[in-house]
């Protein structure tokens, strides 16, 4: 088989395709054809070759000396893909992303046309106010499932923000705020993001109250659509959902309990998404823009006074958000801070948080626990460097591309994939990318440029799978038509724009709880190998997506369409 990315290649990109084989072979010459039939390029695929997965030999079969725009097919013997360089590949595709979260709305959702999870909610665990009703309906379900965190849901907003500061003319309005289509002057990425951000508003409603979870796993009990949504709390079935906040210790109100043991993980990304928000909103809106502001200022300073950790609380199931981190939080926090206000305390601030974790801890590690390192990528360091003067600008690209580096050293493969196969593994892949494109720009240094595009070549359908894992992305690719999703299952809707969760190593996908497929395995020949991916409603690990790394990706999307990527 040969693999390539679905959406194309951009004219002046690196442009790989992968040759994956049965057996092991010497490096095979392969061709490359022109839309009349001619032969315009025939070399030795390089090595390494090596078996990855169910590939065992892996090739690259690079072309980047191919920079004139339209279709291509490439060949080893009889083995032939077809390909496409496009300098508009990227176009609409981070646009695209926001079908989905569209889709993901609780209070308005525009799919079922009316206000889903309106009781939200009752407050729980150790808290003055447990029992007491907080009303916090809006923001986005997580993934397959109804729980909401402001963990994902803040960073999801904050990068959707950051791709429009940084590529508005990545993104057009289609939308209303409601997510109904008919366009309203603002780019529908904005509307996406004040759907966030009015939601981390009411989830952070005073100093005193810090909300980090609205439901918990308890959610599982029934597969039910949002509207109908029949979880039982405690309040009996469809009732209201219980709302955690952050008490700076442990939580769970059952069996399982959290290492939770302060704020400022969930303060953090509270306080840098509003800081931005201020920034992005000042003339748009600017009584918004001066409540976010107060907001950020109020949440960077329960950070700095309870650090540590707020993770995600189990119920009955062993499974959560572990996040593991705050430095990182505090460091976006500080570094939005100092952007908007120009009070220098707070880039000492932010540096000195730098210092603490300069590399993500996943990068250059075989494994890591659910959501152990979060955000994937610290876009504090890059925040960092857009304010920064020459030395502090130096020290930031420095720490980036120590995590390249550590990545880039166990990608040694074929398809140059150096990220370990935890759950949720195409989010690593999207922010190992994300990463090197801002060290790219921040250094013109394009010592990692192939390792960049080979991640996003694999979201795309450069992997052993060939599939997209956007669905719908490209409409006419090869994408989950089956993913673990009650609305995908029940409504009969492509759930485009969702980016899925991603393989996983073999053995995780082996001990995970309740698992099966409910088909037959289309993918089985390319599932033999030391990661899995299955196209099937029943396989929660590989094929669920998700909100948050959608929304993650809209960044790096967005760069890609713009002109100066
Ligand atoms: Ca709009
Ligand atoms: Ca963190």
């Amino acid at each position: 088989m040969i693999r390539f990315n679905q959406l194309g290649y951009l004219p002046d990109a690196p442009k790989a395709a992968v040759y994956c084989g049965p057996r092991v072979i010497d490096p095979p010459l392969f061709r490359v054809t022109d839309a009349t039939g001619q032969t315009v390029m025939e070399r030795a695929a390089t090595a390494p070759g090596r078996t990855f997965g169910s590939c065992i030999s892996a090739y690259r079969l690079d072309f980047s000396e191919i920079r004139k725009p339209g279709e291509y097919r490439i060949a080893v013997d009889a083995v032939v893909a077809s390909i496409r360089i496009r300098a508009n590949a990227y176009a609409g595709a981070a646009d695209t992303l926001l079908y989905y979260m569209r889709e993901q709305r609780s209070g308005y959702n525009p799919l079922f046309k009316t206000v889903v999870h309106i009781r939200d909610g009752i407050v729980v665990d150790d808290s003055a106010r447990a029992g007491k009703f907080v009303p916090v309906t809006g923001g986005w379900a997580d993934a397959s499932d109804y729980l909401q965190y402001v963990m994902t849901s803040a960073n999801a907003t904050f990068v959707m923000l950051m791709a429009y500061r940084d590529h508005p003319r990545a993104f057009t309005d289609h939308f209303d705020a409601r997510g109904l289509p008919e366009p309203n002057g603002v780019p529908d990425v904005l509307d996406e993001s004040r759907h966030g951000l009015e939601w981390l508003v009411r989830m952070f409603p005073s100093d005193s109250e810090m909300y980090n979870q609205l439901g918990d796993d308890r959610d599982h009990t029934y597969w039910d659509l949002p509207p109908t949504d029949s979880a039982d709390y405690g309040w009996g079935k469809g009732k209201e959902r219980p709302v955690y906040p952050c008490t700076g210790r442990p939580q769970g109100l059952f069996k399982y309990k959290n290492r939770s043991d302060g704020f400022a993980s969930t303060a953090g990304k509270y306080a840098s998404t509003f800081a931005l928000a201020a920034s992005l909103y000042a003339k748009r809106d600017a009584a918004f823009a001066a409540k976010v502001r107060r907001k950020a200022l109020a949440a960077y300073a329960i950070g700095k006074k309870f650090p540590g950790v707020c993770q995600g609380a189990p119920g009955r199931a062993p499974y959560f958000y572990e996040e593991d981190n705050w430095v990182d939080d505090m460091e976006l926090a500080a570094a939005e801070l100092y952007a908007l206000t120009h009070d220098r305390k707070y880039l000492t601030d932010a540096l000195d948080y730098a210092a603490r974790e300069p590399m993500t801890p996943w990068m250059g590690a075989d494994t890591a626990k659910h959501y152990q390192w979060y955000p994937w990528h610290n876009n504090g360091h890059y925040e960092i460097w857009r304010n920064g003067n020459v030395v502090e600008r130096n020290i930031v690209a420095q720490y980036y591309r120590r995590g390249l580096r550590a990545v880039a050293n166990r990608a040694q493969n074929g398809f140059l994939i150096g990220i370990p196969f935890i759950w949720c593994s195409n989010n690593l892949m999207a922010s190992f990318a994300t990463q090197a494109y801002l060290y790219r720009r921040m250094t013109g240094d394009n010592q990692f440029r192939e390792y960049e595009q080979a991640a996003l070549d694999w979201l795309f359908g450069t992997n052993p799978w060939g599939v997209s894992m956007v669905i719908g992305l490209p409409h006419n690719g090869v994408f989950a038509r089956d993913p673990h999703s009650v609305v995908a299952h029940e409504m009969h809707v492509e759930l485009t724009g969702a980016l899925l969760d991603g393989p996983v190593y073999s053995s995780i996908y082996r001990h995970l709880l309740g698992i099966s497929l409910h088909d037959r395995d289309e993918y089985a020949p390319f599932n033999t190998g030391f990661i899995v991916y299955h196209d099937d409603v029943g396989d929660y690990s590989t094929n669920e997506p998700i909100m948050d790394g959608t929304a993650n990706l809209s960044y790096l999307l967005a760069a890609m369409a713009d002109r100066n990527h």
